[in-house]
């Protein structure tokens, strides 16, 4: 046995320092060496010698019997699910002959490469497929999937500026988690709101369900999806008429005005309305922030995705600017820590110019493939998913399958495991793992940099995105000399190409993981300050202000019809990442209602139920939950379709609609109706 350093990449702002024990090997499954079990370390203080269960047991998801282990070429009809194994170069023929065959027809542009990649770093999300699929002229994606709405509106107001530190929230008087479940989804900044709790810090937590953390809030705000805009649209006018820090604003933002005339219809009565709340729960949440300092919010993805979320966190964000509360350890914000000042940047090492080919939103994926891309041109006649499982995270899940089983559709799938998406291609090829590959990524909850190295030999024929794309840039004459081809040369080009590559690359190697130029706990406007051209907060950028569907902080009315009534939303599991691991789930997938919902329908625990609207229709038993908000349904996101009766899961509910700012899918949009089977 051997213990090996190590850095989990997974999507998880915590980013968590590891240590992989290593056993020898286990002939009887043909591996040479085996993962037997993964702790976390002290080298990062955020992880704290402690790891989540998923990635403890990450033994149980690597040598799994759905692991991909050789390449495989469909031999039944598609979705049939016959599958044989080839050779690696018998399957990349076959891709490279289908891949000529699409672009001698249709033209490159044909190819849609389609990845999200929150669970990798910068080796294995870009670098060589991107360099591939750049050179080879083919359509580009945009990732929407997530955190497309936060990051314009984050950056319109503050350009990029790493917010609070995880750690420092011990420090804060008033923590305000708003749409956040970091019981689930970032297990680590719990045990630290604990003791800053026990410290005398008062706790508000804005979510439509009493998550663990509101439980023991000292305010639950239990809006209605959808509508964090007019809450935080309040708050601030309040704030204006009484509470601004008129000084921090002179000096330190622009747009206050024009904010404060946005805010005007929204007074604490008629956002309360609009969001289903007591009118007295706005009034004390704004009472309670003004009165604390420091006061940090941490932004969750749960406000983003529906019709109002770029504007809603927007404003969110303005909050801590109007009401004076930077300046000290532990007072702003924390939306993505990833903006932190890292001084390279995931494309340095490819340094691959941005071609102009047409530029597809991932999350229509089903009508593009349908209808064709919106700028028109040839049909997507090939398409390459690689870091992602769009069956079980994309939008309009039914049509999407649909699609993937048309016999035109050419679909190639690099895989870890056997997923919804997998078992739709033509060619699988199996992928590495973050421990079985070199990655370099860094935190977006936890401000620090790792550099870790594959620690344990892949089962199989397993390849990595470099090795996978290295090959195919070589099969297609892509590659110029000089390229970095390796992840060794990636990693080096990536430090060559920025001045402050070497600090880096030094810290890597004699503590065992960076921090950002800005530092691994910055104050906000005492450290750090906005990147925006004058180093002020933007409270209404004019890019943003046009980039929003209906304009910045305009509220869109609540899409509930009488025909669908409940609000879907699709919460993170605990037990998963997304779609990760969910071919290690047996429980089945529930909905969950609220007790007068449930009551309304006849519904009781473990009734079997229908849920639908006119996307699709999923079949699944139901549970009251007691901490739902009335009028709010519940599906977890990353279900598989083996956890439904009818093989389709949350998405198939999930409109092809986006929130107003950056294309991101409006997940929390769809609306439903449920009823006993
Ligand atoms: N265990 C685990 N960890 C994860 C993930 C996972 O799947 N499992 N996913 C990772 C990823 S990809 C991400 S993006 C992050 C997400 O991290 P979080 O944002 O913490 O997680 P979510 O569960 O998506 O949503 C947070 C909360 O938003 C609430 N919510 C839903 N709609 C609204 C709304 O309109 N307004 C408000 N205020 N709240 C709303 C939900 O009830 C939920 O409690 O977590 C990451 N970490
Ligand atoms: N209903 C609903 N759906 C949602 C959401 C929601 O709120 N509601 N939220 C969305 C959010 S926040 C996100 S981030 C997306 C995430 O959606 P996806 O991007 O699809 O993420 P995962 O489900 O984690 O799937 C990632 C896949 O990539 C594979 N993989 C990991 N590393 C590698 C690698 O190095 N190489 C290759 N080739 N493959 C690899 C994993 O095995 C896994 O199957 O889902 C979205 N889907
Ligand atoms: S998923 Fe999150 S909590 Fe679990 S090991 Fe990875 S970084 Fe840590
Ligand atoms: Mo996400």
């Amino acid at each position: 046995m051997e213990i090996r350093a190590s850095a989990c990449p997974l999507d998880c702002p915590d980013l968590c320092s590891l240590a992989v024990t290593v056993a020898p090997a286990d002939a009887e499954r043909g591996v040479a060496e085996r993962v037997n079990k993964i702790n976390g370390t002290a080298l990062s203080p955020l992880t704290n010698n402690f790891v989540c269960s998923k990635v403890r047991n990450l033994a149980d998801h690597l040598y799994c019997d759905d692991r991909v282990l050789t390449p495989l070429v469909r031999t039944g009809p598609k979705g049939s699910g016959g599958f044989r194994p080839a050779t690696w170069d018998e399957a990349l023929d076959l891709v490279a002959a289908r891949l000529r065959d699409v672009i001698a027809r249709r033209g490159a542009e044909a190819v849609l490469p389609y990845h999200y990649g929150g669970s990798n770093g910068w080796l294995t999300e870009g670098a060589l497929a991107t360099r591939f699929f750049r050179r080879l002229g083919a359509s580009r994606l945009e990732r929407t999937l997530c955190a497309a709405a936060t990051t314009p509106a984050t950056h319109g107001l503050y350009g990029v500026m790493p917010g609070v530190a995880i750690e420092d929230y011990v420090d804060a008087k008033l923590i305000v988690i708003w749409g956040a479940n970091p019981s689930a989804t970032s297990i680590h900044m719990v045990p630290i709101i604990e003791r800053a709790m026990a410290a005398g810090a008062k706790l508000i937590v804005v979510d439509p369900r009493r998550t663990p953390l509101a439980k023991r809030a000292d305010l639950h705000v239990a809006l209605q999806p959808g509508t964090d805009l007019p809450v935080a649209l309040a708050l601030l006018r309040g704030l204006f008429r009484n509470g601004a820090d008129r000084s921090f604003l002179h000096d330190h933002c622009t747009g206050a005005n024009e904010l404060e005339q946005r805010c005007e219809r929204w007074t604490f009565a008629e956002a309360a309305r609009v969001a289903q709340v007591d009118v007295d729960t706005l009034q004390t949440f704004y009472q309670m922030y003004c009165d604390a300092s420091p006061a940090v919010i941490r932004v969750g993805w749960g406000p983003e995705r529906n019709r109002n979320g770029g504007s809603a966190i927007a404003a969110i964000l303005a909050l801590p600017a109007v009401a004076g509360k930077f300046g000290v350890r532990a007072g702003g914000f924390t939306m993505s820590n990833g903006d932190a000042r890292w001084g390279v940047k995931a494309e340095t090492a490819i340094a691959e110019p941005v071609p102009t080919t047409r530029s597809i939103n991932m999350s229509e994926i089903a009508r593009v493939l349908r209808d064709g891309p919106r700028s028109g041109g040839a049909p997507i006649e090939a398409l390459f998913v690689y870091n992602c499982n769009p069956v079980a995270t994309a939008q309009n899940q039914q049509a999407l399958i649909e699609q993937l089983l048309r016999e035109d559709l050419f679909v190639v799938v690099h895989e870890q495991v056997m997923t919804d998406t997998a078992l739709l291609a033509d060619i699988v090829l199996p992928a590495t793992a973050f421990v079985e590959h070199r990655e370099l990524r860094r935190g977006y909850g936890t401000m620090r940099m790792y550099d870790s190295p594959a620690v344990v030999a892949a089962p199989g024929q397993a390849r990595s995105n470099n090795q996978l794309f290295g090959e195919l840039l070589q099969r297609f004459e892509l590659t110029r000399a000089g390229d970095p081809m390796t992840d060794d040369e990636l990693v080096a080009a990536t430090f060559a190409a920025s001045p402050d590559g070497a600090q880096l690359q030094a810290q890597l190697k004699q503590d065992g993981a960076a921090v950002p130029l800005s530092g691994a706990r910055p104050i906000t406007f005492v450290d750090v300050f906005p990147s925006t051209p004058d180093q002020r907060v933007h409270l209404v950028p004019a890019a943003l202000d046009q980039a929003a569907t209906h304009g910045l902080y305009t509220y869109q009315p609540d899409p509930s019809t009488d025909e669908f009534p409940l609000a879907l939303i699709s919460p993170a599991l605990a037990t998963q990442i997304s779609s990760t691991f969910g071919q290690l789930r047996q429980k089945p997938a529930q909905v969950e209602l609220s007790l007068a919902d449930a009551q309304q329908r006849g519904v009781s625990d473990g009734d079997l139920c229908r849920v639908w609207n006119n996307y699709g229709e999923v079949v699944c038993a139901a549970a009251v939950n007691r901490d739902l908000k009335p009028g709010v349904a519940l599906i977890a996101k990353g279900y598989w379709r083996k956890h439904t009766r009818n093989g389709l899961t949350a998405n198939a509910l999930i409109p092809e609609t986006f929130a107003d700012l950056g294309g991101q899918a409006a997940f929390n949009d769809a609306r439903v109706q449920v009823a006993k089977r």
